[in-house]
């Protein structure tokens, strides 16, 4: 795809991207579709259902396998996704670069075996109190099994950390810190360079759940010297079931294998198995080798647009609809931090996040609704559920301003407020 012409104030046409879709050209329930929830998962654009189709209908075979045509062009795709992926996100090396099937994956794999490696009994691991569920169990699981304990860093009612007591929670028994980029539900973005150079001073590794920060910045894992950072395709305009680990080569190369089976091993006699070199080791069975190869394509179209001007274009959009939205009487947004992107959480008056949910869907409008994968912060805020809408690069200000008019429709219907056009 031909790179979409940037103005000089680094600004892309919303538009034109928005025509890239083709999911996002259709009406639902009788009206044009406004999608609002590229946080839970984002739309794809036409090349990236492209290069998926083109994979099964030219190259479909199996990867480091076959000694024939098929099997060598599906292999050569798959690997340079993976030069691919390491550049989008100035890895060292490929190597550093392990296939997983998203974020929850990645970092089962770093639970599992960097918990093999590391943690024992009575060790601690510093959660955040905005984690996604994705980054609280595996951990628990963790501690179900080996007896280490997690600590949690605070919030402020803003909703960003408590760097003070964070600073606190360091200690010796501390063997990884583990916390989200940006928040699916508070939209944060957390100061993540300062907290991982802390960590450092102690010695302590840190796993970044990037999920929500991929899509919406450029990312440098070298420059954050984080020592694992995961991150999901799906959410990156990407395919399902296919996600990235990074991890820092001397982790992985101490880390015992997650999962046993093919590709993952250079010998296997019953007496004896030796595992393959990375990234192998980490990639057991048959991958899945289209959605690997969709990701590039996503990195692709990305890249062509440049993250620096999707970064500007989510931020400006965050604060209008942040400002649009706090206009509504009786709407509550949680989630202040001045460093925040891509996520609007709130409640409207005292009607249930899903009755919103289901009135908007009535406009054509789709966001999410429910407790975001992330109880805790629902218990924080004492609250069951919230509505959320999450920005991607196809929305634009008028995609804000009907939400703005779904919800005092939701509002009128309620009873909650007259609205008068
Ligand atoms: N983690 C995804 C979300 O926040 C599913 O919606």
């Amino acid at each position: 795809m031909d790179a979409l012409s940037l103005n000089e104030k680094n600004v892309f046409d919303v538009a034109s991207i928005k025509q890239q879709f083709p999911i996002l050209q259709q009406q639902c329930r009788g009206k044009p579709l406004i999608y609002l929830d590229s946080g839970a998962t984002a739309q794809k654009p036409e090349s990236v259902i492209e290069a998926i189709r083109h994979y099964y209908q030219y190259d479909n075979a199996n990867v480091h396998r076959g000694v024939y045509q098929l099997s060598e062009r599906a292999t050569q795709a798959y690997e340079q996704v993976r030069e691919q992926v390491r550049a989008f996100i100035n890895a060292e090396d490929q190597h550093e670069i392990i296939f997983t099937r998203g974020t929850t994956e990645a970092i089962n794999l770093v639970a599992h075996s960097f918990g093999a490696l590391q943690i024992k009994a009575d060790d601690e691991i510093v959660l955040s109190y905005m984690e996604h569920h994705s980054n609280i169990v595996p951990w628990q699981m963790l501690c179900e099994k080996v007896g280490c304990k997690i600590k949690i860093i605070p919030l402020h009612e803003e909703g960003t950390l408590d760097l003070n007591e964070y600073a606190k929670l360091l200690t010796p028994r501390t063997k990884l810190v583990s916390i989200i980029h940006v928040s699916n539900v508070l939209g944060t973005v957390n100061p993540i360079e300062q907290m991982i150079a802390l960590a450092h001073q102690h010695n302590i590794p840190v796993l970044i759940d990037g999920a929500q920060a991929v899509p919406r910045m450029p990312i440098d894992v070298k420059k954050l010297d984080c020592d694992f950072y995961a991150f999901s395709g799906h959410k990156l305009y990407g395919p399902t079931s296919v996600g990235v680990l990074y991890g820092k080569r001397k982790w992985l190369e101490a880390m015992p294998p997650y999962q046993g089976g093919g590709d993952m091993i250079s010998r296997v006699s019953f007496n004896k198995t030796e595992y393959n070199v990375l990234p192998y080791k980490f990639e057991a069975g048959t991958p899945n080798i289209a959605a690997v190869i969709g990701l590039g394509a996503a990195i692709q179209y990305l890249e062509s647009i440049g993250m620096d001007a999707i970064q500007k274009h989510e931020i400006e959009l965050t604060h209008y609809a942040q400002q649009k939205l706090s206009q509504i009487p009786g709407l509550k947004i949680y989630g202040h931090a001045k460093d925040k992107m891509g996520v609007i959480s709130f409640t409207l008056d005292d009607i249930h996040a899903h009755d919103v949910g289901t009135i908007l869907d009535n406009e054509g409008i789709a966001i999410r609704a429910g407790h975001h994968c992330a109880m805790p912060l629902m218990e924080y805020y004492k609250v069951a559920a919230m509505a959320r809408a999450s920005l991607g690069i196809y929305n634009q200000k008028s995609d804000i301003d009907a939400l703005v008019r779904g919800l005092l429709k939701v509002k009128e219907i309620f009873g909650r407020y007259t609205h008068r056009e």
